[in-house]
Formats: structure tokens, C-alpha cells, sequence
């Protein structure tokens, strides 16, 4: 039998891998909160991915962190502010040369993670797929797209991607993931607080073209400093074909805002603030932005860290 995955996050893209890896017959454990959430899970009876309005259930098994079986991969699929302290739990359960995937959007969760868990590879991941919860274990597939995933340190690529291949998830092996990640951290900067700010659909952006445009600038700077060229190649243009292309959409931040979650800001603008900080670069607008969308967080009762 191939290696088991398990799978920390039973949220939206946890549990649409989990279903998916299952689907194709390969071995898939899903990590729980607790007890209650384990019992409550396994009253549902696995999980029920929902794909074209067709839902079917997966009985995917289910186990709390505290479980003796040995982690071997573990696919990390929480919030980035979770991420670290949810990894930490699982620290003695990691086998020495585990492989920990990384599905956290924006930059910092991941070197916190890497640092606690210096036995393990890790694989930072960025994905363009989408997917919401309509119920208790349920998953709707929403949004069909691809997710790269790659390893800094070590540019081979791992042996399990066939798993992936056979369970129809759409991805790439990536030698500059870390690039990826700053344009797309570079891009949610660019649109995603706006939108918070300015209560509109991405859009409702394009009425504000100049502060756009400068935050462009500044963000290409940034990325320009901290060695990362290439993600600063036509920013701008960019930001505004994904305004445009997006436009009937509310941002992902927006969403959460108005669901009254909390965001992931200082894994996004905050990240890109504190390393701006780092080297001593003056980017004005990029602050201002920052301390306009944590007041507002506050105004709405929000955490803003
Ligand atoms: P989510 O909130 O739906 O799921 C996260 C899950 O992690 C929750 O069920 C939560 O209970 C669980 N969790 C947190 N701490 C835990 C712990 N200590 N032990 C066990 N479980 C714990 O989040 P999501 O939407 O799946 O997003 C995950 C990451 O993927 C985020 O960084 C997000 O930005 C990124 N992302 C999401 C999507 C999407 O469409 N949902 C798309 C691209 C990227
Ligand atoms: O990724 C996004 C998000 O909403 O988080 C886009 C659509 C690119 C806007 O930044």
C-alpha cells in the first residue's frame, strides 16, 4: 500500500484534497480538532464533496492529533495563522524525513512552520483552486484551477505527484515557488484591502485606477529588494487583467470581512510591510494601507493580526 496522507484542516481545501485523494484509492487520514469534532464527523459519515451540483460522500477516516500512528506526509491545509500552532501538536508524530505540503496563501506561515519541524521537507504550495463549505463536511468545488508546489531547498521533485496525477488534482513542480508566491502575495496586496476599504467587487477598482497604480509601484519595489525580479515583472498590467477578469467577484478578503472571519492581513499586506521594514524602504502608500485596513478591522470588531 502507498504512503498515507494526512490531511490537518478540515476546512475547504482539506477537505476537497482528502475527497479527491480518496476517490482515487489512496490512503487518506483526516486530522480533527478533538474528540467531539472526531464524533461529530463520524456521525456524518465522511465527507461529501459536491463537484457540477453532484454530491457524493467519502468515507475518508478521521483521527484527533493525538493519535500514535506515525505522519509520514502531511498535507497542511489551515489558515495561515493556524498553521504553525496546529503543525506543533504533531511534532512527536512526525517520522525524521516526513514531507509536510504547505497549502497557506500569503508568506511568513511557512518558515514558522519549517522552523519548528527541522526533520521534515517542506513544500510550499500555491493554488488557484476554490472551494467553500455549504454544510457540516461538505465541500463545494467552486472554482477549477491549479496549484504548483515546490521545495527551495531541494529542486527534486517528489514521487508522490503520481498520487496527485491519479486523483485528478491539477498541479505543476515549480523550481521557483517562492516567486509564485511573492506575485500572487504581490496581486491580494495590490486588490484585496481595497476592496475591504473601498466595499466593492474587484471591479469597483478600476474607478480607482491612480491608487492601484502606485501601489503597483511600491510593491514592485519591495519585491525588486528582497530578490524577487521576476515577480515584479509587469505588475501592474497584471493587477489590472485580474481586476478585469475578476471583476464580478468580491476578493477573498472581502468575503471574509464580510463573514466576519478573520483575515489572513499579516500574511499578506502585513508580510509584505514587515519585510519592507526589514530593509529599511520607505514605501508610504503600502503603510497607509495597511493602517487604514487595520482600522477598519477594528471599527468592525475584527483581529487584525
Ligand atoms: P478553512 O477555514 O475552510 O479551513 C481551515 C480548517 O483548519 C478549519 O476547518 C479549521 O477548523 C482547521 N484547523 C485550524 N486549526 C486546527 C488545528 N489546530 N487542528 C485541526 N484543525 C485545525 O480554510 P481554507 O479556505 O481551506 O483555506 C486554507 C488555506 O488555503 C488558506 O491559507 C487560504 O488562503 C488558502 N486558499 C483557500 C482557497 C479556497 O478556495 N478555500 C483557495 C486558495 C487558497
Ligand atoms: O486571489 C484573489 C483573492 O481574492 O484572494 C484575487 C482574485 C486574485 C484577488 O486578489
Amino acid at each position: 500500500m502507498s504512503t498515507p496522507w494526512h490531511v490537518l484542516g478540515a476546512g475547504s481545501l482539506g477537505t476537497l484534497w482528502a475527497a479527491r485523494l480518496a476517490r482515487a484509492g489512496v490512503p487518506v487520514r483526516l486530522i480533527l480538532r478533538d474528540t467531539a469534532r472526531l464524533q461529530a464527523y463520524q456521525a456524518a459519515g465522511g465527507l461529501t464533496l459536491v463537484e457540477h451540483g453532484d454530491a457524493r460522500l467519502y468515507p475518508v477516516p478521521g483521527e484527533t492529533p493525538d493519535s500514535s500512528e506515525p505522519i509520514h506526509r502531511l498535507l497542511v491545509a489551515c489558515k495561515a495563522y493556524d498553521a504553525e500552532q496546529a503543525v506543533a501538536q504533531l511534532l512527536p508524530r512526525l517520522v525524521p524525513g516526513a514531507e509536510l505540503i504547505l497549502l497557506q496563501n500569503g508568506l511568513g506561515s511557512q518558515d514558522a512552520v519549517a522552523a519548528q519541524a527541522p526533520q521534515a521537507r517542506c513544500i510550499f504550495a500555491s493554488s488557484t483552486e476554490g472551494a467553500f463549505r455549504d454544510g457540516a463536511w461538505r465541500v463545494v468545488f467552486a472554482g477549477h484551477g491549479y496549484t504548483w508546489l515546490g521545495d527551495a531547498a531541494h529542486p527534486v521533485a517528489p514521487i508522490w505527484l503520481d498520487d496527485l496525477q491519479a486523483a485528478g488534482i491539477p498541479h505543476e513542480w515549480s523550481t521557483d515557488i517562492l516567486t509564485r508566491l511573492w506575485r500572487k502575495l504581490a496581486l491580494n496586496c495590490a486588490i484585496n484591502p481595497l476592496t475591504v476599504l473601498h466595499d466593492c467587487r474587484n471591479g469597483g477598482l478600476q474607478q480607482h485606477h491612480c491608487e492601484v497604480a502606485t501601489l503597483c509601484l511600491e510593491l514592485g519595489e519591495l519585491l525588486q529588494h528582497c530578490g524577487q525580479p521576476a515577480a515584479a515583472e509587469d505588475l501592474q498590467p497584471e493587477v489590472e487583467r485580474v481586476i478585469q477578469a475578476t471583476a464580478s467577484n468580491y476578493s477573498s478578503m472581502y468575503q471574509d470581512v464580510a463573514s466576519q472571519r478573520r483575515t489572513e492581513i499579516s500574511y499578506l499586506l502585513g508580510h509584505a510591510c514587515k519585510v519592507a521594514a526589514r530593509h529599511q524602504l520607505n514605501l508610504p502608500h503600502l503603510n497607509q494601507l495597511q493602517q487604514r485596513l487595520i482600522a477598519r478591522l477594528h471599527s468592525l470588531g475584527l483581529p487584525s493580526d
